[in-house]
């Protein structure tokens, strides 16, 4: 019944008008009946379908909901490994790091509605509120060696950087290393993972976490001035089965690009989307800290600062503070 769910909400979608159900049935190769009873059950699941006597159905609204027959019809063609939507879970990384290790292939998905430990980089706390964001995990498996394995996360927040920016209007930036933000706000977070064996990726977990419709009373009081939501940015109606498409989409994209055409073009992408290029900046690596203006980034990923003395500092992995 799911298939014939999903075909006549990809029938009444695709049609400018009414469709009438005997017009449905022939397409899904069906009994009029069952159209009739899938309508039903979608009207159930909260679909909004008008119904004309002699004209047919049209669809009027889906739900937001990122249940199995969304997720669907939003990725049909877009994930290529397995698809596991859950309504609650610890931290979408963990469950996906375990199936990874259990074989899951390249490009699985894991999403929850929820995430009760959802967490950032040096154990911070990720803020995943049931039915707000969009939460999840890909397994992947790209074809580098250990040193360059920071790769996948940028190209990911590029990817989701450049969704928000060409298809939903939102002035996203890149915050070195794991961030999407607008001016000083956080919109999305990413976090990467991963296992390595011989000095080589055995896999990697990349957890995205994008604030989709938040309003302001929506985050805790401690982040509400410094997190910002898709709704909160975009003239457009947000609702997530489309807003998980469309970044799905374009991590994808540069994730299959990282592996065919190289990391350059997509450097000097995040060099473009990058606020603090050019800036006075300081940046904490565990126990050092370095001043310095940022420059570039290198092959691997790494921010490249022109120290007070003149030199150059490549910095793998450290927190970012802006200075002037
Ligand atoms: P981060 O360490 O750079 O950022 C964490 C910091 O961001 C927190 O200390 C807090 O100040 C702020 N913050 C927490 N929640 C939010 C929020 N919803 N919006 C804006 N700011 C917030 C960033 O780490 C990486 C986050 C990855 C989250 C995904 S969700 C799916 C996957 N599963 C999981 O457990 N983590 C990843």
């Amino acid at each position: 019944m799911k298939d014939l769910e999903a075909g006549v909400v990809l029938g009444l979608r695709s049609a400018s008008g009414y469709v009438t159900r005997a017009e449905l049935a022939r397409a899904l190769a069906a009994s009029a009946q069952d159209v009739a009873k899938a309508v039903g059950a979608l009207r159930l699941r909260g679909y909004r379908i008008d119904e004309v006597p002699g004209e047919g159905y049209r669809l009027l609204g889906a739900p937001d909901a990122l249940d199995h027959l969304e997720a669907d019809l939003a990725f049909r063609d877009l994930v290529r490994g397995e698809v596991h939507i859950l309504s609650k879970v610890g931290s979408t990384n963990d469950v996906a790091a375990r199936l990874a290790r259990e074989g899951a292939p390249d490009g699985t998905l894991v999403m929850a509605e929820e995430q009760t430990e959802g967490r950032g980089r040096l154990g911070r706390k990720w803020c995943s509120a049931p039915g707000l964001g969009l939460w999840f995990s890909l397994v992947l498996r790209p074809h580098l060696g250990a040193r360059r394995s920071a790769l996948v996360s940028l190209v990911g927040a590029l990817g989701i950087a450049t969704a928000l920016r060409g298809e939903w209007g939102v002035q996203a930036e890149i915050k070195w290393p794991n961030d999407v933000v607008v001016g000083a706000r956080k919109i999305c977070g990413l976090l990467s993972e991963g296992e390595f064996r011989g000095g080589r990726v055995s896999f990697m977990v990349l957890g995205v976490g994008l604030n989709a419709l938040h309003r302001k009373l929506d985050f805790p009081p401690d982040i509400r001035a410094r997190a910002t939501s898709v709704r909160l940015e975009s003239a457009r109606e947000v609702r997530r089965p489309e807003l998980l498409a469309s970044v799905l989409r374009a991590v994808e994209a540069r994730y299959l690009a990282l592996g065919s055409v190289g990391f350059e073009k997509m450097r000097r992408e995040l060099l473009a989307l990058s606020p603090l290029v050019g800036k006075m900046t300081r940046v904490l690596t565990g126990d050092r800290e370095f001043e310095g203006t940022v420059v570039d980034l290198d092959e691997s990923g790494a921010l490249v600062l022109r120290l007070e003395s003149g030199h150059l500092k490549s910095i793998v992995a450290g927190e970012v503070v802006r200075v002037t």
